[in-house]
């Protein structure tokens, strides 16, 4: 009977809309249990190795990003197998779905059909268990879900995200001097609102508009240095001058072409830009950087790796887009020292907990990350703490759906109470 109690009933997939206003997938998996809902995030600078998200390129809906085929493909082929499937076992699941899939890049279903029902499983097991969800990921993954991260939070948003073409995608501050999460978190919104007024004060009001993931993107500050030094201006307005530091994303690879990286109106080769970041880390206390170099450019991740990577973490986001093959060639070849973390690149919970293992055994860390169209699921907050990764980026302290991140942080520091972690300045 146990067994009977713990089989899929149902799976109803629907296209809703994400934070950008773009369709995305949402799936329904009914179990004895209730009823379990997971929705897609979606990536504007997208690498070109992930895992393929289906739209329907019909342009008379939703401007071509319509995503009618792949609910489809989860209410018809992907339901009929999945459908009397056991909910606690994930592996089966995502492995039954990959196979079916039968391409290298989910290009048949569609990773963003594939991962809604991988994710929606995964809370009925979660409930089929009765256990919270961190703590089933913890049990999937081996690990006793003890750390509540130290977030990364995008205050100044860029590139991509804020119509700013040839620029540092992301400028974030890590609370890295609080108790814990929850003091983190205030610490970085009234930072985020000193912020706020400074920006008001110096532009005027279109000047404290936001970007895609909730942070400020001023076009009146050109320079990556005039970002990170107003931000240092909010952290003393607040008063945390010693408790915060930086971590940036460039997401380079939206500005790099034929071997040239453009930033602002300076054009840099791969070790001219790898110098561009060690003075930058004088000058200012960034202790992370991801994407600082394209998805390709191997070499040049190489050499970063060698010159700043006992002082930094550098961390793979399009280079490795969450696929073991990838990590395996980055260790292999010595070419960072973490791993960028996104569902969606990959397309199953079962293979993102891969590229998270492979991680952790070669003493790399892992950065749980949102995309920057992201929806009011709150599965990152409790993967990050399942794993134990201790660092998750997911935006500005702003906007539900980056909050229902932040706010799930607090209730799981919450409930483990006096267990839970917070690793501070041991982030890494
Ligand atoms: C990134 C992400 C999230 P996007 O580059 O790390 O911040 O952006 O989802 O647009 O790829
Ligand atoms: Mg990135």
């Amino acid at each position: 009977m146990g067994e009977n109690m713990s089989k899929i009933k149902g799976l109803k997939a629907r296209e809703v809309l994400d934070s950008r206003g773009n369709p995305t997938v949402e799936c329904d998996i009914i179990t004895d249990k209730g009823l379990f809902r997971a929705m897609v995030p979606s990536g504007a600078s997208a690498g070109q190795h992930e895992a393929v998200e289906l739209r329907d390129g019909i342009a008379t809906r939703y401007l071509g990003k319509g995503v009618h085929k792949a609910v489809a493909n989860a209410n018809s082929f992907i339901s009929e197998e999945i459908v009397g499937l056991d909910c606690t076992d994930q592996k089966e699941i995502d492995e039954t779905m990959i196979e079916l899939d039968g391409t290298e890049n989910k290009g048949k279903f569609g990773a963003n059909a594939i991962l809604a029902v991988s994710m929606a499983c995964c809370k009925a097991g979660a409930a089929e268990k009765g256990i919270p969800l961190y703590r089933y990921i913890g049990e999937l993954f081996g690990s006793n879900p003890d750390t509540i991260p130290v977030p990364m939070c995008n205050v100044i948003n860029g590139g991509k995200h804020a119509g700013q073409e040839n620029d540092i995608q992301e400028h974030m501050i890590m609370p890295v001097g609080a108790a814990n999460f929850t003091e983190g978190i205030r610490m970085v919104s009234e930072t985020y609102h000193c912020l706020k007024s400074l920006l008001k004060k110096k532009f005027g009001a279109g000047a404290m508009l936001i970007g895609d993931e909730g942070g400020f993107a001023p076009p009146q500050l050109k320079t990556v240095q005039e970002r990170l030094g107003l931000v240092t201006e909010a952290i003393k307005k607040a008063g945390y001058e010693n408790e915060m530091v930086f971590t940036l994303d460039s997401a380079s690879s939206e500005f790099f072409r034929d071997g040239v990286y453009t930033v602002g109106t300076k054009k840099m080769s791969g070790g001219e830009m790898i110098d561009f970041y060690a003075d930058l880390i004088k000058t200012y206390p960034i202790v992370s950087i991801e994407d600082g170099l394209a998805e390709d450019d191997w070499d040049s991740w190489v050499e970063m790796t060698k010159k700043l990577g006992d002082k930094i973490q550098i961390v793979g986001d399009d280079l490795f887009v969450t696929n073991t093959k990838r990590v395996k060639k980055g260790i292999e070849l010595k070419a960072a020292n973490s791993v960028l973390i996104k569902l969606n690149q990959i397309g199953t919970v079962t293979e993102t907990l891969g590229a998270i293992k492979m991680a952790y055994d070669t003493k790399w860390t892992a950065v749980v990350s949102h995309r920057s169209g992201e929806t009011e699921d709150s599965f990152i907050a409790d993967l990050v703490v399942g794993v134990n990764a201790g660092q998750i980026k997911t935006g500005a302290p702003a906007r539900s759906d980056r909050n229902a991140k932040y706010n799930q942080l607090i209730r799981i520091e919450e409930e483990l109470g006096s267990k839970a972690k917070y690793l501070g300045r041991k982030f890494r």
